[in-house]
């Protein structure tokens, strides 16, 4: 296959990563350790856990706790990030869901894989009041990436993906042995006042053990809901740690439904913000975080999260002997964007001091709860430089040892972090040794928000598409925050013109070195004025396969093919686009069509920057 290029990188990482260690540890600890071997310290081939949840949001927890305190209990996270580094100020490659997990996986920026939101496979053009549509998204991430699932399977670990995928398909066609789709208990209930776990559930059996929280009506705790996607990750620990291991365990919570089958824990959250229990039906209207299904999600994920540390914890690591698996285990936990405070009239959870949430640029539609634990990370320390989850897939390549080949190392977007995790150095640095000063995000969709934005220093700038303006924040001035909540626009103060104007050529020369797509002009748009690229003729031919159009009215700059229908068990790549060839002359389209495909259409974008979707055509 072509991703697996023979040409390897060779890496030095594994004895400088055992001297590093090493001298981290001289700084805590006495002179005699110098007698013992250095790799005593170093752990090979460590394990490695993506703990991953949908929609959590920075003030959803309990670390990194402004203003108000956060009423959610997460008593595992906290202590997950006293065994390890919390990053006060990380972000997810993303505002929504499939863009971030696409890019976790690939270590490719959503601009630069293409898989900027959720609607994956659509071919909705804007309505005639839209000025602006959205770029075409692949119906599911294009199997020829390499993914890092790919690369550590190739290094000799085993590979488990549990719970949310999100991006097509389903994780075995990304190079993961073990895959568990399961929504576990997240799944939608008739009626979320009453329908709650029992002992003897058929489905959700309620845990003989006892978990926080702890109170006056359960003082020994709680009991929780079986749950099969907790319970298939330790299943997929269990019957795979003889070898080196990678997890990719994606919750479905907190993310609408919002609900919980645990009673005793909603009756918990619901004495605690004075609220009847079970609570009347309908909608939850209480502003801020104050919604007692919610906060029940939130103590669920944590729950979870803390059931596999408890495993770690007590299970001896086969391949170390002496070792528990919590001693030779990374584990990355983060959200895939920040909360989404509100569906319909329920209001779900609340982001402030920062501004929107889930699908929005603005700061707490990216920025995350972030930890990453595990052998030579500090206890209890805190990063607040910034990071990106686009950064787990090179660290985890160095954390691992794996051999990747150059060029496909040169592509990844993130930057290897452990430097940082490992309390060496306090910058982001590339390969180059320069400072890492800002992060990018692109999301060319949305009728109101379709926005680029960029976090560089104490600033954040954002283009803003729908509108046709540019905006300039100040989040922090002298280490202090100053404008936390994005509230003053500083786009047209004189005094930042030089800020707006290094941002805008950063954010805009990113755009463009990822060759980020959208957004294009809509040709439905009922006020444009100039007329779009139009199909005058399509022909197939059986002879040699070629589809053909021609156009009339605006030149082509870029074409491409989709081939329509479904069929898991081919090698043909259903709803992904390829490049299509465009003739010299710009007005003439071709593209080869498999055997097995009976069904096409091309995606045209014109000189003016319209994007065209041909007609459906069938072949019979
Ligand atoms: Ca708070
Ligand atoms: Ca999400
Ligand atoms: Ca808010």
């Amino acid at each position: 296959m072509e991703k697996w290029k023979i040409e390897f990188f060779i890496q030095n990482n594994y004895i400088m990563k055992s001297k590093r260690v090493f001298l981290n540890l001289t700084k805590v600890l006495f002179l005699g350790f110098l007698l013992l071997p250095t790799i005593a310290f170093s752990i090979e081939k460590p394990n490695i856990i993506i703990f991953y949840v949908d929609d959590l949001g920075w003030q959803d927890t309990e670390l990194n706790d402004l203003d108000a305190p956060c009423p959610y209990e997460t008593p595992n996270i906290v202590k997950l990030a006293k065994a390890g580094m919390n990053f006060t100020q990380a972000y997810a490659p993303a505002t929504c869901c499939s863009p971030s997990r696409a890019a976790i996986i690939t270590g490719l920026h959503p601009a630069k894989n293409g898989m900027t939101n959720v609607t994956l496979g659509s071919t909705k053009s804007g309505t005639d009041s839209d000025k602006y549509s959205a770029p075409y998204l692949d119906k599911h991430l294009n199997t020829d990436l390499l993914t890092l699932a790919d690369v550590l399977n190739n290094n000799g670990y085993r590979t488990g993906h549990t719970g949310k995928w999100h991006i097509g398909l389903t994780a075995a066609s990304y190079g993961f042995d073990f895959v568990d789709q399961t929504r576990g208990f997240h799944r939608k209930m008739a009626d979320r006042t009453k329908d709650f776990a029992t002992v003897d559930d058929k489905k959700y059996p309620l845990s003989k053990e006892k978990y926080p929280p702890y109170s006056a009506k359960n003082p020994e705790g709680i009991s929780y809901p079986f749950d099969q996607l907790t319970e298939s990750s330790i299943q997929f620990i269990e019957e795979n740690k003889e070898e080196p291991f990678f997890l990719n365990m994606c919750h479905w919570m907190v993310h609408w439904p919002v609900m919980t089958r645990n009673a005793a824990l909603l009756e918990y959250y619901c004495d605690k913000m004075g609220q009847p229990f079970p609570p009347e039906p309908g909608d939850r209207l209480l502003p801020g975080q104050q919604n007692p299904y919610f906060a029940a999600m939130v103590t669920s994920v944590d729950w979870s999260l803390g059931r596999i540390l408890d495993y770690l914890k007590v299970t001896d690591d086969p391949r170390h002997a002496g070792k528990k698996l919590i001693e030779t285990t990374y584990i990355f936990f983060s959200s895939d964007n920040g909360g989404a405070e509100q569906r319909g009239n329920e209001i779900i959870s609340d982001n402030y001091p920062l501004k929107y949430g889930k699908t929005h640029a603005e700061q707490g539609g990216v920025r995350v709860p972030t930890i990453i634990s595990g052998p030579g990370v500090p206890k209890a320390s805190q990063f607040d430089g910034l990071v990106s989850q686009l950064d787990f897939f090179p660290t985890i390549v160095d954390l691992t040892n794996a051999s990747l080949a150059i060029e496909d190392r040169k592509e990844l977007s993130g930057l290897d972090i452990s430097p940082i995790i490992f309390g060496e150095n306090d910058k982001v640095l590339d390969d180059q040794g320069q400072e890492r000063t800002f992060l990018f995000w692109h999301y060319p969709h949305s009728s109101d928000h379709m926005k680029s934005g960029i976090r560089e220093g104490d600033y954040t700038f954002y283009i803003d598409y729908s509108q046709g303006k540019n905006e300039l924040y100040r989040l922090y001035k002298d280490g202090e925050r100053y404008d936390l909540e994005e509230e003053n626009n500083l786009i047209n103060n004189p005094e930042y013109a030089s800020v707006a104007a290094r941002l805008a050529a950063d954010l805009k020369a990113s755009l463009k070195a990822n060759n980020a797509r959208g957004p294009y002009l809509n040709p439905n748009y009922s006020k444009k004025t100039i007329t779009p690229a139009a199909i005058v003729s399509s022909q197939f031919s059986p002879t040699d396969r070629l589809a053909r159009i021609s156009i009339e009215n605006a030149l082509l700059k870029e074409a491409y093919i989709i081939y329509l229908g479904e069929n898991e068990n081919s090698s043909i790549q259903y709803g992904v686009k390829f490049p299509a060839e465009i003739s010299e002359e710009g007005n003439a389209v071709s593209a080869y069509i498999p055997d097995e495909v009976s069904s096409y259409r091309f995606i045209l974008i014109d000189v003016n920057n319209y994007q065209v979707y041909s007609d459906v055509e069938s072949i019979f």
